[in-house]
């Protein structure tokens, strides 16, 4: 390995704050530099690369250009019983929900279920850590975002569908939430990019060259090339899905819907997010929490070694006890944004 390439292990603070200078220095307020860096510094100690510092120079590059408002404040509109509508004033979602959620937790906890649609808003992060903390305090989350056209429908000849990931928490008795994250296509697009960089071959099913040509080469996927659905016909209707509540429903653009050219520099899909929290202290029967690590247990006895999340939990506990490793020449590209 090159010393350039060598790790250096940075405290999860000592990142935070290096992340928020960046979003400031390139035209974020203070809020929204904050809940940004929360949000990819905990990414990258987690383990979940495709949506840490690696997308920073694409915060920067779409901040530069004009196509996301740094400084929004959103606008937080309750308008009924179980439903909180929310427009991100062309700005980034993360911050949409931080205004939201105790509306959405109250409504939650009374009515025992709430949606919130966020719409007018650009998601350029893992969706993870926004249902998350719902099951970190006993209830339960499901959430959708749609992203840019990237995605051939299952039967269509020409991309249609943004990578649409679905994300989903819930409590359990005993550890830490259940919780998994994916996008309905094949691979992240994030992933094709590292790939890329790497000049790594995919593996087959992934995506298709600019003829529709099934490729395993990613920069043929990135150049003119698009990407597949997970699972043929079922994660094609999973990713419609998306589309529907994610845009739809909320008010936001399908992935097809926005145009970006006149932004060069520009990354971040402007898009919506939906997100609809369950109280289970409303259900029948035995606590939700019990129940779910019953089907944990049972899920352990039948051979199963790891659920979705274990892997960055166990990569959170890694960085917790030595830092978050970064490689030394993404730690100096990353001051050099920050201007040091
Ligand atoms: P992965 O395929 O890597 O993982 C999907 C889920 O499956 C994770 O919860 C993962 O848990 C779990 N998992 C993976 N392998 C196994 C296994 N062998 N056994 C059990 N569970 C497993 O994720 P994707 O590539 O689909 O998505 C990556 C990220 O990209 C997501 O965070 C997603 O939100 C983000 N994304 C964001 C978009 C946006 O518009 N903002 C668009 C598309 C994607 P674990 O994490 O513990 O490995
Ligand atoms: O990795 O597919 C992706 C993605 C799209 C928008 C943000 N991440």
């Amino acid at each position: 390995m090159s010393a350039q390439n060598e790790p250096v292990h940075l405290a999860f603070d000592a990142l935070v704050s290096l992340l928020q200078q960046i979003f400031v220095r390139h035209g974020t307020s203070a809020e929204v530099a904050e809940t940004l860096a929360l949000n990819c510094a905990g990414a990258e100690r987690d383990g979940a690369h495709s949506h840490g510092v690696f997308r920073i120079p694409g915060y920067v590059s779409t901040l530069n250009s004009g196509w996301v408002n740094g400084r929004a404040v959103p606008v937080v509109d309750d308008v009924a019983s179980g439903f909180v509508r929310v427009d991100a004033g062309g700005g980034f979602a993360q911050p949409a929900l931080a205004a939201a959620r105790p509306l959405l937790v109250e409504k939650a906890r009374s009515a025992g279920i709430a949606a919130l649609a966020i719409h007018n808003s650009h998601h350029f992060a893992a969706l993870w850590p926004d249902v998350e903390p719902f099951a970190e305090e006993g209830l339960v989350a499901l959430s959708v975002v749609n992203s840019m056209t990237c995605v051939v429908p299952h039967g269509a000849d020409r991309p249609l569908f943004g990578t649409n990931p679905i994300a989903f928490a819930a409590p359990r008795a005993d550890g830490g939430p259940i919780v998994f994250d994916l996008a309905t296509s094949a691979i992240a697009h994030g992933d094709v990019q590292i790939a890329a960089r790497k000049g790594e071959k995919l593996p087959a099913g992934m995506g298709v060259d600019s003829l529709g040509q099934p490729t395993q080469d990613p920069k043929a996927i990135l150049e003119g090339g698009a990407l597949l659905p997970f699972g043929g016909h079922k994660g094609s209707a999973l990713s419609m899905m998306v589309e529907l509540l994610a845009a739809a429903l909320t008010g936001g653009n399908f992935s097809f819907e926005f145009d970006w050219s006149n932004h060069p520099g520009a990354k971040t899909p402007w898009t919506g997010q939906l997100m609809i929290v369950i109280d289970p202290s409303k259900s029948a029967g035995q606590p939700f929490a019990l129940r779910s690590q019953e089907l944990v247990r049972q899920m352990h006895a039948a051979g199963l070694r790891r659920l979705p999340g274990d892997r960055r939990h166990r990569e959170r506990e890694k960085s917790a006890a030595s830092g978050i490793a970064l490689d030394a020449a993404a730690l100096a590209q990353l001051r050099e944004l920050a201007g040091e």
